[in-house]
């Protein structure tokens, strides 16, 4: 029989855990040959004790601010819990136009960049990645009455993109005859669309789901794997302890089931692939349609 791990239990285990390193700490000296010591800045953090992370304000569910202007969303939850266990508490998330995320972590105004950022070889030339700990879908959501199934009922129409994302990219390959608006983040897009500027716009899938809750006029018209790209937090180059400080994180939140409880939190209906599932739980089936 196996036990489920709650949240709670998850807390307390980390408290405990805090102050177990803590004590190490104290009988060790000021933190000398503790690998968790934020005060040493062992991954070079812009400020030692703090990790400060470039994300995006409206990439729900991904990365968004809540209504009092705290970020939250999976990436943002993900990222605290990961940061918690190689121990860092001190979290600073800031807003960014998605088309300067990337050189903004590259030039270290940021220690980290996660906005279900999919890691590609062209990108691996600005900064590098933590492994990948999410797989999906591009979306094109359109007007229902557009009645836009596929690349050629896009042709002749206007499809707005965010800037410097894998859908601009994969758009200006696939989608020809297409014209494409670009907008600095998805509400502009999205309200482009509402106001009829645009017949449809481009966006990972998940946020496209939540728009089409949002918005009953909306479609999910197209959908696009993406599943050689993986979302991954990006770091500045050359950080080598820092990304793999944050892949130990990683794949211990995915064996304890803290990546799933989190994709049924922030996802809830969607197809779950499974290859960051406790190994236990994994199937043959690792990619699922929507
Ligand atoms: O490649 C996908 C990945 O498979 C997963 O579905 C999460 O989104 C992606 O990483 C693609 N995300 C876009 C990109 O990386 C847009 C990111 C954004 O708007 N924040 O360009």
């Amino acid at each position: 029989m196996k036990k489920r791990i709650t949240f709670r239990r998850l807390g307390i285990l980390a408290v405990s855990a805090a102050a177990a390193l803590a004590l190490a700490a104290c009988s060790s000296g000021a933190g000398a040959g503790s690998s968790s010591s934020a005060d040493a800045n062992e991954f070079n953090l812009i400020k030692a004790g703090t990790i400060r992370v470039a994300s995006m304000g409206d990439a729900k569910p991904y990365t968004f601010t809540d209504a009092d202007g705290k970020f939250t969303g999976f990436d943002v939850e993900l990222f605290k819990n990961v940061a918690h266990r190689i121990g860092y508490d001190d979290v600073v998330f800031t807003g960014q136009d998605f088309s300067g995320l990337l050189s903004a972590v590259a030039n270290h105004q940021f220690d980290v960049g996660v906005a279900a950022i999919g890691i590609t070889d062209e990108r691996k030339q600005t900064v590098d990645f933590s492994d990948g700990y999410l797989a999906g879908y591009l979306t094109v959501v359109a007007e229902k009455s557009a009645g836009i199934k596929d690349a050629g009922d896009l042709k002749g129409k206007r499809l707005g993109v965010v800037q410097g994302t894998l859908q601009e990219a994969y758009a200006i390959k696939n989608f020809p005859g297409t014209e494409l608006v670009k907008f600095p983040d998805n509400n502009a897009g999205i309200a482009a669309l509402n106001s009829g500027t645009i017949q449809a716009h481009f966006t990972d899938y998940e946020s496209a789901k939540t728009y089409g809750q949002q918005y009953d006029n909306l479609d999910l018209a197209i959908n696009i794997p993406s599943f050689d790209a993986p979302a991954g937090f990006a770091v500045a180059k050359g950080n080598e302890k820092f990304v793999a400080a944050l892949n130990k994180g990683l794949h211990a939140a995915m064996e304890d089931g803290t990546w799933k409880e989190l994709y049924q939190k922030w996802f809830p209906g969607s197809p779950m692939p499974d290859m960051y599932l406790p190994k236990a739980e994994q199937t043959s089936t690792p990619t699922p349609t929507p």
